[in-house]
């Protein structure tokens, strides 16, 4: 599983000051911790702070770069910020992310094949998220069509199904399961897939429970990769558990001596 870590996002109160503040410590330090407990990648969004978002995004680049040598996923929604992003980055860059929309496929889809970046395609259009499989395939489809016409190739591509909070959409949760089984035959191999975890669980009492369970259940279902809290011992546990499970972790023995 390819584990991307969540925190620096200017969603969390302290992460926002930092980046207001411009303390560079904070965000290093955040970095590495990410890595250390087991991220693959991390993602970088400047989230709601007052002030030049694409500022803060090269200056938060430009940290993050010079303390962990790790791919980054540009987070935003707004295209413009997200290219500020890809060009400052040296590494490997997943953009995060893209939607049907003209101005996204514009714009995100030559940056994409011009940087080599992986490209995290969510299932929805300008006038939001269809409100059932069938119209998320729909999407699925006309997207990956788009972006291989445009030159990146299939095995760059993330599908991204929108996970939502549990608490308001548990029918939605539930479907996200099937959804995944219909992606996965859309393409050989099948797709990469990836969500954003921690969204299942806002505002609900046993987060890291409901994260991890729900991690490893779609993992069986062919998530590929996710956004995580990776300084949550017990879902990393977990994800590398399942993926002994899946046969997908090649060198197991050591944790499976008796
Ligand atoms: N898909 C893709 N990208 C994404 C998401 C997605 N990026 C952002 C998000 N969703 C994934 N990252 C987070 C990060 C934090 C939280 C949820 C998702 C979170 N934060 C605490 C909360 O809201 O309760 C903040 C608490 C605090 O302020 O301290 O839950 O789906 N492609």
């Amino acid at each position: 599983m390819f584990v991307i870590g969540e925190r620096i996002n200017g969603m969390y109160k302290a992460v926002r000051e930092a980046i207001s503040q411009q303390n560079s410590d904070f965000i290093k330090d955040l970095a590495k911790e990410q890595i250390a407990a087991g991220a693959d990648a991390l993602d970088i969004t400047v989230g709601p702070v007052k002030g030049d978002a694409k500022e803060y995004m090269k200056w938060l680049v430009n940290t993050v770069s010079s303390a962990v040598d790790a791919p980054l996923c540009i987070d935003s929604p707004h295209p413009d910020i997200i290219e500020v992003g890809v060009k400052e980055a040296t590494g490997r860059t997943i953009i995060n992310s893209l939607k049907k929309s003209p101005e996204h496929l514009e714009k995100l889809i030559p940056l994409a094949r011009d940087n080599e970046s992986d490209l995290i395609c969510l299932l929805m259009t300008d006038s939001g998220i269809p409100h059932d499989i069938n119209g998320k395939l729909e999407v699925a489809v006309e997207l990956i069509e788009a972006v291989m016409m445009g030159g990146v190739e299939p095995s760059h591509i993330y599908f991204d199904p929108i996970l939502l909070p549990v608490k308001n959409a548990q029918k939605d949760v539930a479907d996200t399961f099937e959804l995944m089984d219909q992606l996965r035959i859309l393409t050989d191999p099948p797709p990469n897939m990836i969500v954003g975890l921690s969204n299942l669980s806002q505002k609900a009492k046993y987060r890291s429970l409901l994260n991890r369970t729900y991690c490893t259940m779609a993992m069986s279902h062919g998530l590929t990769a996710a956004i995580v809290d990776p300084l949550d011992e017990k879902l990393m546990k977990s994800i590398k558990t399942a993926d002994i499970l899946l046969d997908r972790e090649l060198y197991a023995k050591s944790y499976l001596k008796g």
